[in-house]
């Protein structure tokens, strides 16, 4: 047993990480502490042994080389809202959308719930770049972990091991403390995931002041791989914040067009909206000589470069994406890039020894092994894949990488756009009147979500996609933005989409997919001063004859219901934004109170619907 970091020598001389690691050790009372190197030897090993403890099911390699499954308990399966906590200095700092605890009480508690959390098991040092290595936009964290599943997909997700550790040098690191929360006995046989199974004893915590982060009980997703949500959204939006850059969710993608000319855009949606789809597209018919790149899927860090230009940079490695849903017509690109390499987690297993989950290609197989290792059949009533089941998939192998998707000093971007899931009211696509109304847009962007329990669609605000993510308060973040777009000459043009509005018999009025080309193409035409579009009173907006509409047949009229609003309902909306701003109180930027007033007399003298389709 070697609890000490004496395993460390040679690999650091970071005095604060070493004594970090081995004040660490003392407090879970692991069993070993190991020093990951982030080599394929080390991957290999350790995949190979999540095989023999029962975590990990090798995949048919002729199906899909390297590729493993993994099945995490019934009560792991998603992030854990409730159980998140932003403890910065007063509970005013975290505002109203997010949970706060007194730092130094939640010190105490966590220092319980850690003490020997990690008996018999090995304690993992992480060492990861959010970014590029040595990129001036990325960040050094360190996580510390007792999950080896969590070792394997920080390596997928992030640049990892040794090579970090020369980059930091004597540098200053993000520490990110993980267990799963599942001490063993001597002698107690482990379970293959294991995990705390009280969700009142789950905490995903951060302390924005000394950014550290500490996670307890959860081995899924973003409670887990701790260099995405928490690192990259909720500490980095703070740090981004006193630092003057954007820390967003956001993918980024590069739209390339006849001529050679490259636009690179962010794009902001809430979940279940298809964001990896949308940076992932594949050109529709009628756009041959169009070429879409993806740089990111989920996050994006944007930063003004010295040229004067925002440029963003994706802070990841890989993609950890929802599996269902996802197929060769959704999105090609991401099925390709999961041919190999790849992790599965809560997804079906067939009986030839590959994965399926349901909305894949083809019919159902007549047998599988559902994500909670039981039987399953097309009739049984079950669904075989967890609706968050995902894939680890590195970003190298998406065939529509971008070519400067490493670029150390980012893309330049040309244009944000925020959209939600709106079965009503909210047009296809429409252009901020200038960064002001546009940051207003983007903080009232909402969506709609099937609530389970009544089985009813009810909409709800998500800032920026930003609600669960924002590390500070909502209000001072709006201000942030409006100051962000002021620092530079020439800022993105903000536009607001919406793939999903439906027609009076329940019917999606959009084909979406790769269709949505057709909207990006105008926002590309906009950004370089050659797009046409007509002045409404919620923004500027195309005219069917606007749109490129070769190689689909989508008539003048479908497009007219696609885009109009009634004075009533934009008037409503109006109001409900209200709802949202009160939570705020005195903190929200003035300017929001004048751009809701404006937006509502801009209504007030419109007529009862525009009719974008037909006039001019
Ligand atoms: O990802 C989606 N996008 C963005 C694609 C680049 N989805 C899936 C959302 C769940 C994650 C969409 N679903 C999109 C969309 O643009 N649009 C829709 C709605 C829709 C669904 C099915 C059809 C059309 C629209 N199918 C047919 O009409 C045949
Ligand atoms: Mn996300």
């Amino acid at each position: 047993m070697s609890n000490k970091s004496s395993v460390s020598e040679g690999k650091t001389s970071n005095k604060k990480l070493l004594a970090w690691v081995s004040e660490m050790a003392d407090l879970c009372k692991p069993d070993q502490v190991v020093w990951c190197d982030g080599s394929q030897e080390e991957y290999d090993r350790l995949c190979e042994l999540m095989v023999k403890a029962g975590t990990f099911i090798r995949l048919n390699p002729d199906k899909r080389p390297n590729c493993f499954l993994a099945r995490s308990h019934p009560s792991d399966v998603a992030r854990v809202e409730e159980r998140t906590f932003i403890c910065a200095a007063t509970k005013e700092e975290v505002g109203p959308t997010n949970n706060w605890a007194p730092p130094a009480e939640m010190r105490e508690t966590l220092k319980g719930v850690f003490a020997g959390c990690m008996r018999g098991r090995t304690m993992y040092v992480i060492p990861f770049s959010m970014g590029p290595l040595g990129s001036p936009i990325a960040k050094i964290g360190v996580e510390i972990s007792d999950s080896p599943y969590v070792v394997v997909n920080m390596r997928i997700m992030t640049r990892m091991g040794s090579k970090v550790l020369d980059v930091l040098g004597d540098g200053p690191f993000i520490p990110c403390m993980h267990s799963v929360g599942a001490p063993l006995a001597a002698g107690q046989k482990d379970v293959t995931w294991p995990c705390e199974g009280d969700i009142g004893k789950k905490y995903i915590v951060h302390f924005p002041d000394t950014t550290e982060i500490w996670s307890y009980g959860s081995g899924y997703g973003g409670n887990a791989l701790l260099g995405k949500k928490c690192l990259a959204l909720r500490i980095a939006s703070v740090m981004a914040r006193d630092e003057g850059w954007l820390a967003e969710h956001m993918l980024i993608s590069g739209l390339q067009g006849p001529d050679g000319e490259k636009t690179y855009i962010g794009a902001a949606f809430p979940s279940a909206c298809g964001k990896t789809n949308l940076a992932m597209l594949r050109p529709p018919a009628g756009f041959e000589n169009w070429k879409v790149t993806t740089v990111g899927d989920d996050i994006a860090w944007i930063k003004k470069a010295p040229d004067g230009l925002l440029r963003a940079i994706n802070p990841e490695a890989g993609f950890f994406g929802v599996a269902p849903g996802t197929n060769m017509s959704s999105n090609a690109n991401a099925m390709l890039t999961m041919t190999k390499n790849s992790i599965f987690t809560n997804v079906a297993l067939t009986d030839d020894g590959d994965v399926w989950w349901e909305g894949m290609d083809g019919p159902p197989p007549a047998h599988a092994i559902d994500w909670q290792g039981k039987d399953w059949t097309p009739d049984c009533g079950r669904p075989a894949a967890h609706a968050n089941s995902r894939f680890t998939a590195p970003a190298s192998q998406c065939p529509s990488i971008d070519a400067d998707w490493e670029n150390p000093n980012g893309v330049p971007i040309s244009a944000f756009i925020f959209g939600g899931r709106m079965s009503k009211d909210m047009p296809l696509v429409y252009q901020a009147f200038n960064w002001a109304h546009g940051v207003y847009l983007a903080a009232t962007m909402g969506s709609e979500a099937t609530a389970a329990a009544i089985g009813q669609v009810a909409m709800r605000r998500d800032p920026m996609a930003m609600l669960p993510f924002c590390g500070y308060n909502m209000a001072d973040y709006f201000t942030h933005w409006l100051n962000v777009g002021r620092k530079v000459s020439n800022p993105p043009r903000i536009f607001r989409v919406n793939w999903f509005r439906k027609g009076e018999d329940g019917k999606f009025l959009w084909p979406g997919f790769g269709d949505n080309m057709r909207v990006l193409k105008w926002i590309v035409d906009r950004v370089h001063g050659r797009g046409f579009a007509v002045e409404s009173p919620i923004g500027w907006m195309p005219r069917y004859e606007d749109i490129e509409w070769k190689g689909l047949d989508f008539p003048a009229k479908s497009f007219h219901d696609l885009m109009s609003v009634g004075r009533e309902a934009g008037t409503a909306e109006a109001h409900s934004h209200e709802e949202l701003f009160d939570r705020f109180l005195d903190r929200l930027p003035k300017e929001f109170t004048f751009e809701r007033e404006l937006l509502r007399s801009r209504l007030w003298r419109s007529p009862d619907r525009w009719e974008l389709a037909r006039e001019v």
